[in-house]
């Protein structure tokens, strides 16, 4: 005879797994750019120990990032530092820290223009000469992208746990302010730039294994409807084989008054972005946004909060950073100011 109190219990634990399983899925990870090297106020830009590690979400809300994002720009002309003068050397130790700590680390990759040396802003146009392989210039790259990858592979190679390093290969190539954006070559040169990249990286990771993720930024290629919008993230994307995670980047600009536009463009581009993984089954996230200087008031409770509840499948979201160089370039709140406390407020509701 079946015993119902047993079978009961068995359903109630079923129940609470299901519960759980829903819970974790839920949990939305909380990302800031070069969170532990520096803020507008203090710099850790010395090659140096753990002792002095800070953290601008530590310091607002005594809780240690979800997630790091990192810069590995520069490494290509073997530079000590990234062009934000974080040393390299000191971007693994604190890579090292945030895997211990069980955190996880995003790095991108503003790689200089190969064609002329320019930083990525130069837009002379090489795309096509990059990938071909009968070029000088696609021999630069080779190089160039040799060095990432051994960087890479120092960082993946400290983890702790599964899925830590997520590396975000050429970003934003939908605008037209770097050298890989879209008005610089055509999709195909971009994805074979891309498959090439992964490629090289898979190879010096060895058996380390990284998350690879493409993330476009505003989407004006075509017409502006969510099939024009859907169709330029899908017509870029580098290939199942390639891609695991799939994203998107997208600022506001212009105050409290950008609101609109920015929520407008935002959900163009998470719409596309979550269909295009929907359909090939990848991971989806928001992986750069921000409001520079936090010019609307209460951004992260009334603008960011509500718009990332429309999105429960997003796994991170990623801000950018705090320039120590450029006092108005931030993205998070110095603490003990209001915005100090509406961030507090939005991590907790997060
Ligand atoms: C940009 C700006 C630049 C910086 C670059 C790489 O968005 O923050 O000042 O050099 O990212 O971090």
């Amino acid at each position: 005879m079946v015993n119902v109190k047993m079978v009961n219990k068995a359903l109630l634990l079923l129940l609470a797994c299901a519960l759980c399983a829903c819970q974790q899925k839920s949990k939305m990870l909380f990302g800031h750019q070069d969170d532990v090297v520096y803020s507008s106020d203090w710099q850790r830009l010395a090659d140096s120990t753990y002792a002095d590690t800070r953290s601008c979400i530590h310091d607002l809300t005594g809780e240690w990032p979800d997630l790091i994002g990192f810069d590995i720009g520069g490494i290509e002309l073997n530079h000590s530092r990234n062009l934000d003068s974080v040393p390299f050397s000191r971007m693994i130790e604190e890579c090292a820290r945030q895997f211990e700590r069980g955190g996880k680390v995003t790095l991108s990759w503003h790689a200089r223009n190969p064609l002329t040396g320019g930083n990525s802003w130069d837009t002379t146009p090489c795309l096509a000469q990059v990938v071909d392989s009968s070029t000088a210039v696609h021999d630069t790259m080779q190089v160039w992208i040799e060095r990432a990858a051994a960087f890479v592979a120092q960082i993946a190679a400290l983890q702790t746990q599964p899925d830590q390093l997520i590396v975000r290969l050429w970003h934003e190539q939908s605008g037209n302010w770097f050298w890989w954006g879209r008005e610089a070559g055509s999709a195909e040169d971009y994805i074979a730039l891309w498959r090439w990249t992964r490629t090289v990286m898979d190879k010096q990771l060895s058996l380390c294994t990284s998350l690879y993720a493409y993330s476009p930024d505003k989407l004006t290629l075509y017409e502006d409807t969510p099939e024009g919008a859907y169709r330029e993230t899908a017509e870029w994307y580098p290939g199942d084989e390639y891609v695991d995670i799939i994203g998107t980047d997208c600022y506001h600009h212009g105050g409290a008054e950008g609101t609109e536009d920015y929520l407008y463009r935002a959900h163009r581009q998470l719409d596309a972005a979550a269909r295009l993984a929907k359909k090939h089954g990848k991971r989806f996230a928001f992986t750069e946004t921000g409001c520079e200087s936090l010019r609307c008031p209460n951004w992260y409770t009334s603008v960011l909060l509500p718009l990332l509840r429309e999105y429960p499948d997003i796994e991170y979201v990623l801000v950018w950073r705090n320039a120590w160089d450029i006092p108005t370039h931030y993205f998070l709140p110095q603490p003990n100011t209001s915005e100090a406390d509406d961030f507090k407020a939005f991590m907790k509701q997060m």
